[in-house]
């Protein structure tokens, strides 16, 4: 079971590296869902409620969909916490 964590931390470790390196499709900086220029509690509030959400339902949101798989997962959430705190240049 620890392995299975351990792998899936890695994933998500080469997904961020990864991400740094190529610029995000819609928003400069990654998990600023309101484009405020900083990723803070709002953002993760839009992102919980776009939870749960997949593409073309009411409460989709594809700022949201940090890996574009078309669903809002606590993967997605992950992600948008790995950048909380960020501003934009
Ligand atoms: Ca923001
Ligand atoms: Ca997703």
């Amino acid at each position: 079971m620890k392995k299975v964590l351990v792998a899936v931390i890695m994933g998500l470790l080469c997904f961020s590296m990864l991400s740094m390196l190529a610029p995000h499709a819609v928003a400069d900086l990654p998990g600023d869902l309101n484009l405020d220029g900083k990723v803070n509690i709002l953002d993760m509030m839009l992102a919980a409620n776009a939870f749960g959400s997949s593409e073309g339902e009411p409460a989709w949101n594809p700022l949201a969909d940090m890996d574009g798989d078309g669903q809002i997962t606590i993967l997605d959430l992950i992600l948008i916490g790995r950048s909380f705190g960020l501003t934009s240049p």
